[in-house]
Formats: structure tokens, sequence, C-alpha cells
């Protein structure tokens, strides 16, 4: 172990949209979690690294924690909970700009229950006067959980190396998990169906982005260095299987052609993307589709 190195694990948690895959991607200085304005994007625990001279943070970013209504939401938000009692150091989020809510504090009980270290970080702050932080600092000084509260926006970067610094200060001795260039170690096919699965988050509306998933059918290099990789969205109704089409097959082509170049930019070559769409009723209740899509239901 080289001397003085240090390693942790650190899980980013709180409810659902308060921002924890944009502030991974902020720490780690890459786009490694999906993000969009929908609830509930982040559907199981991805893995992101921070890289510096003696030093390795593996973030954890997390599911939202929210009142399940599906066995998928049940499994992501025990995986979540899980996460708590696994780490060195808990950063939970709250969307500053609201405020502390019922959702919250719920979150706020489980990591009373998970006796995890935690700090808290005040998030979206480019959205809210100063002063409005302060009864914040105050309530949340007086639960006791938290060892340092840390104001920052995720989307604008401010605040973002002090938040770096508190947590890197608390990382326990050790030596790298994980090799030096390694930023996550989400397998190629999830980080594919991710990218997808981001693009009909933030072009579909209403129930239609809950409702669906994404499965890899093919992944094969072909002719002049390009990347073929066929995909199927999973609905679990007619209806939003129009929608995903779109009027004249527009809204497939949209998806089609923001997802292809997330994921050139991703593969560093050429893809030829082909998208279909499938009916599958109930499928957030279904065990092995779930297991398909990286949800592993005990
Ligand atoms: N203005 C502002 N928006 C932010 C900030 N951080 C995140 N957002 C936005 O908030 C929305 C949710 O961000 P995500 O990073 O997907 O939130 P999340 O907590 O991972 O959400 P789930 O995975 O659904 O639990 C997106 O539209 C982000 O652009 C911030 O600091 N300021
Ligand atoms: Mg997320």
């Amino acid at each position: 172990m080289p001397e003085g190195s240090r390693c942790g694990f650190v899980a980013l948690a709180g409810r659902a949209n308060v921002g924890k895959s944009t502030l991974m991607n902020r720490l780690v200085g890459a786009k490694v979690s999906i993000v969009s304005e929908v609830p509930q994007t982040t559907r199981f625990p991805v893995r992101g690294v921070l890289h510096r001279p003696g030093l390795q943070v593996v973030f954890i970013d997390t599911p939202g924690i929210h009142k399940p209504r599906y066995r998928m939401n049940e499994e992501m938000v025990r995986l979540a909970t899980r996460v708590l009692r696994e780490v060195d150091l808990v950063a939970a989020l709250v969307d500053a700009s609201e405020g502390f809510g019922p959702g919250d504090r719920f979150v706020f009980d489980l990591l009373r229950q998970a006796r995890s270290r935690n700090l808290l970080v005040l998030n979206k702050v480019d959205l809210t006067a100063k002063e409005n932080l302060l009864p914040l600092i105050d309530e949340a000084s007086r639960t006791g959980l938290f060892e340092e509260i840390v104001p920052v926006s995720a989307l604008t970067g401010e605040n973002s190396d002090r938040l770096q610094a508190v947590i890197a200060a608390t990382m326990p001795a050790g030596p790298p998990h994980f090799p030096e260039d390694m930023l996550t170690d989400l397998p190629q096919r999830q980080a594919i169906a991710e990218l997808i699965r981001e693009q009909v988050f933030q072009q579909t509306r209403q129930e239609v982005p809950h409702s669906t998933a994404v499965i890899i059918d093919l992944v094969e290099p072909a002719e002049g260095g390009l990347i073929r990789i066929h995909a199927t969205i999973i609905a679990d109704k007619e209806s939003q299987k129009g929608i995903l089409i779109g009027e004249g097959g527009r809204m497939m082509k949209g998806i089609g052609t923001s997802a292809r170049h997330q994921l050139e930019e991703y593969l560093g070559s050429r893809v030829h993307l082909s998208l279909w769409v499938k009916v599958k009723r109930a499928w957030r209740d279904d065990r092995e589709l779930l297991r398909l899509i990286g949800l592993p239901v005990s």
C-alpha cells in the first residue's frame, strides 16, 4: 500500500430529484450516472470514482428514497437503504430551494437507524437566496446527525471544491480500490441502456418515463469502425407505446438521434442505433425483467 494512501466509500443519498446523480458526476468530473428532471431516474446504485494523488473516493449514487408502489421501486429503495450501512460516509442531499419536507425527514430517520457517519449537502443553492439557508442549517444541526453541513450547487459547481475537500478529509487510510483510470464499474451494456433510458426520461412526460425500461439486444462491431446497437424500449401499456413512437415516428426518432450522440461520445466511435418498442404489461412487478435491467430482486 502506498504510504499515506487513503481510500473510502461515500454514498450520495436523499429523496428523489434532489440532485444526487448531478453531484456525483460533478465530483467525479465525468458523466457516470444519468440525470433528468423526472424523479426516480436512478434505479440502482451506480459507482463513480474520484482519483487524486494519494486518495481515491468511491462515490455510490443511490436511487431516490420514496414511497414504493411497484416491486421495482421497493427494490430501488431497499438497495439505496442498504448502501447507507456499507459506506464510510453518507453525503445526504436535500434541495435547499425547497427546504426540508417529510421525504427528507424520512431519510434522516434512515440515517439514524443506519448509524452512519453523515454530512449534509444543501444542494441547488443557485435557486435560493443565501439567507434561506440559515434556518435549514439550524434545523439540520439540531438533528445531531451531521458532522458538517455544506451548501453547493451541483449544477453550477459552486462550492463543490469545498465539499470535495470535506469528504477527502474523512477518508480512512487504505490502498486504492479501483485501477487509476477507472471511473465506474458499470458494465458497458448497462451503461448503454442507461444512456438510452436517459433520453426517454428527458423527452417524454408524465407517467411515460416511469413505465419504461431499456433492454440491450445486441452490441457488435460493424464495418467501418461502426458499432451496431439494437435496443428495445419496454412500455407497460399500448397507449405509452403510442407516445414513445409519436406521430409519424417523431418521438422515436428524437430519442434515437440524441441517444446515438450520447453513445458515440461514450464509446468514442460512430454508432448505428436501432430502437424497438414493446409492450410488457406490469413489467415493474416482473422479477425476470427486473433482473435483466440490473435490479436483482431478492
Ligand atoms: N438548479 C439546479 N438544478 C439542479 C442542481 N442539481 C441537480 N439539478 C437538477 O435537478 C434535476 C434532478 O437531478 P438528478 O441529479 O437527476 O437528481 P437525483 O437526486 O439523482 O434524482 P433521482 O435519481 O430521481 O433520485 C435535474 O433536472 C438536474 O439538472 C443544482 O444544483 N441546481
Ligand atoms: Mg439520480
